[in-house]
């Protein structure tokens, strides 16, 4: 029997209430889900927070079970690219939280608006560190991947902190938001009657961030005196959702355009101004380079070396005005959403005529011609076994017929040379490993994409880059969505062929499995499977799996010769290999 503290027999307990007149932690997170707009979670179950997705489905959210946090939280993240929403995810405690943050850290680095909910065990036995079940200081631990970290301590909390950790996921620059939530707080009742009046709906959590008219204006007087201008898009200004607006402003100014990879197809490939064959000579020849929602990082060489006129102008269009003279220095900056950014630049163009040289666009599309007949002939010759060109020029070729589909891309070889043999028409029909150079984004990428734009989704994965979610072809045949997986399958990273140079037995560091029957894969789960290692079955393959619009995959034997060290960054590695092909 209870007793109290001074050895008297505990007072009787209050009499419960009529249950159905509370709520509790887990059904009011629920709501200020709801109450932000959210109609998707995607997760992984367990103690603490089942009762979450039980609660959600309830209510009509859908959830997306998976069978590992971290495609869950690339799920959740392509969705929040994709829809400018931020994507829920949903995890347990101590590993479950570990699993995702991987995810979480990825689309905070790609600016990409995540929430991460992540149930949490008992904070007095984890902060004493006394082996709690599951125990992690997982508020901590997610500080320095995420744009804010929070905890929601008591029930009361949650309208609150909900609406916040969307608010700050989706304004100014986008990113991952972690909220821990205890269990003893997803246990708390309350009375639906104290609860109700907590709720409220947002208000607009990402206000319009509204950029100087001088900025704007000394942009359009730098782009009307460039004789040689160059806009480099990048995956903000796919982000943004203003395509009518940017592709106006290009075709309205004449200036060529460079898209980088997720911003393929803001502007059709085809389109008379791209500059993406002609990149070296383009970028080498400009006089003002214009980046637009792109960093200049890595995947711009941080604007330094042998392609860049270190003489041209640089201007540059980002909503954080602290990415401006990140990497080098910048001569024209306009800081805004890109939405307001274009608003004014539409009213102040009038005033300026921008009008780059004749010759310049002209000697871009004569470069362009003689490289895309080059890389034509590539994708058009026959190849026994199977390399990467052929089997790119069987894709584009069936793709005319499927030009919305979604293109989900991984790997080296096969990442590099599948972007630039396969065009893109419409925006963000795109995603790959983006800015973190990610391997293990294929099948979260594809839920995510199939799940919250609703459109079919090719995926084109390496061999080893496929291995990392491999296990969500479950995921994708359980939801039964219309993904077609297609394995380059070359045997390994980068390629199958190095030997261990120790003249051991074991496998090279490189080697993995090309013999496998990946198609197996996805039959053990009632999908369509393949096995092609050459054009013409390839073609029949993909064509009747991309007719189907179910889950199918196709293993592609490549030849284990085919690709080479790092694909096109082999540059990056510190010290050449001997006898390794770069
Ligand atoms: P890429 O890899 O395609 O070059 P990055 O991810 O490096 O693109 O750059 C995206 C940039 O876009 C980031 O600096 C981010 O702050 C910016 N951005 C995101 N959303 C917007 C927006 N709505 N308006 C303006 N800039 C944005
Ligand atoms: C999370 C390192 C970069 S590319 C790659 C790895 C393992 C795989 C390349 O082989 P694949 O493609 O996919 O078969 P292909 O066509 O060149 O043969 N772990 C993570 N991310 C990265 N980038 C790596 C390891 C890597
Ligand atoms: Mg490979």
């Amino acid at each position: 029997m209870a007793t109290t503290a001074n050895n008297q027999p505990a007072p009787a307990p209050a009499a419960q209430p009529d249950l159905s007149d509370l709520t509790d932690g887990m059904r009011m997170i629920v709501r200020a889900l709801k109450d932000n707009g959210v109609d998707t979670i995607y997760g992984v179950v367990g103690i603490p927070v089942s009762g979450i997705a039980f609660w959600a489905q309830k209510e009509g959210i859908r959830y997306i079970s998976f069978r590992h946090e971290q495609s869950a939280a690339y799920a959740a993240q392509i969705s929040g690219f994709l829809t400018k929403k931020p994507g829920v995810l949903l995890t347990v405690s101590g590993p479950g939280f570990l699993n995702g943050m991987t995810g979480v850290a990825n689309a905070t680095v790609n600016c990409f608006p995540i929430i991460h909910l992540g149930g949490s065990s008992d904070r007095q036995l984890i902060d004493l560190h006394e082996g709690e079940y599951e125990g992690l200081d997982q508020m901590t631990a997610a500080i320095p991947y995420t744009k804010a970290s929070l905890r929601i301590d008591t029930v009361q909390d949650i309208p609150l902190a909900i609406e916040r950790a969307f608010r700050i996921a989706s304004s100014g620059r986008p990113g991952g938001v972690y909220v821990d939530l205890t269990t003893v707080m997803l246990g708390q009742r309350i009375t639906k009657e104290e609860a109700e009046p907590l709720f409220f709906a947002p208000n607009d959590p990402a206000p319009a961030q509204i950029p100087a008219t001088e900025s704007v204006d000394r942009l359009l007087a730098a782009l009307a005196a460039a004789k040689h201008p160059l806009i480099i898009l990048g995956k903000g200004a796919a982000y943004a959702q203003i395509d009518a607006e940017i592709k106006a402003f290009i075709e309205k100014t004449g200036i060529p355009f460079l898209p980088m990879s997720m911003a393929k197809g803001l502007l059709p490939d085809d389109h008379p101004q791209i500059a993406a064959s002609a990149r070296s000579y383009s970028l080498e020849n400009a006089d003002l380079y214009l980046f637009i929602g792109a960093r200049i990082n890595w995947m711009l060489g941080f604007g330094q070396g042998a392609h860049w006129n270190q003489k041209a102008v640089f201007a540059q269009i980002d909503i954080d005005p602290q990415e401006i003279g990140n990497t080098r220095k910048i001569d024209v900056p306009v800081v805004g959403d890109l939405a307001s950014v274009f608003k004014v630049i539409d009213a102040e163009l009038p005033k300026y005529t921008i009008k780059p040289a004749d010759d310049w666009l002209a000697s871009i599309q004569k470069a362009s011609a003689v490289s895309n007949a080059k890389f034509e002939a590539k994708l058009a010759a026959p190849s026994s076994p199977l390399n990467y060109f052929t089997t790119l020029g069987v894709v584009k070729r069936l793709l005319e017929d499927y030009k919305d589909i979604i293109l989900v891309n991984e790997g080296a070889n096969t990442l590099d040379n599948t972007r630039d043999a396969i065009p893109r028409y419409y925006p963000r029909t795109r995603v790959d490993c983006g800015t973190w150079a990610i391997m293990g984004i294929g099948m979260g990428y594809s839920i995510g994409a199939a799940v919250s734009t609703g459109k079919q989704v090719l995926a084109i994965e390496g061999d080893s880059a496929f291995g990392f979610s491999g296990m969500e072809i479950s995921t994708i045949c359980r939801f039964k969505l219309p993904v077609t997986v297609v394995i380059f399958n070359n045997g390994g990273i980068y390629k199958g062929d190095t030997v261990n140079a120790s003249g051991g037995t074991d496998p090279s560091p490189y080697t993995l499995d090309h013999d496998a029957k990946y198609s197996l894969l996805i039959e053990a789960f009632g999908g369509t499977g393949y096995e092609v290692d050459n054009a013409a079955d390839f073609e029949t393959a993909l064509k009747e799996a991309l007719a189907s619009k179910k889950p199918s995959l196709i293993n592609v034997k490549l030849d284990i010769h085919a690709g080479k060290e790092s694909g096109h960054i082999g540059y990056l590695n510190p010290t050449p290999l001997p006898g390794i092909d770069y």
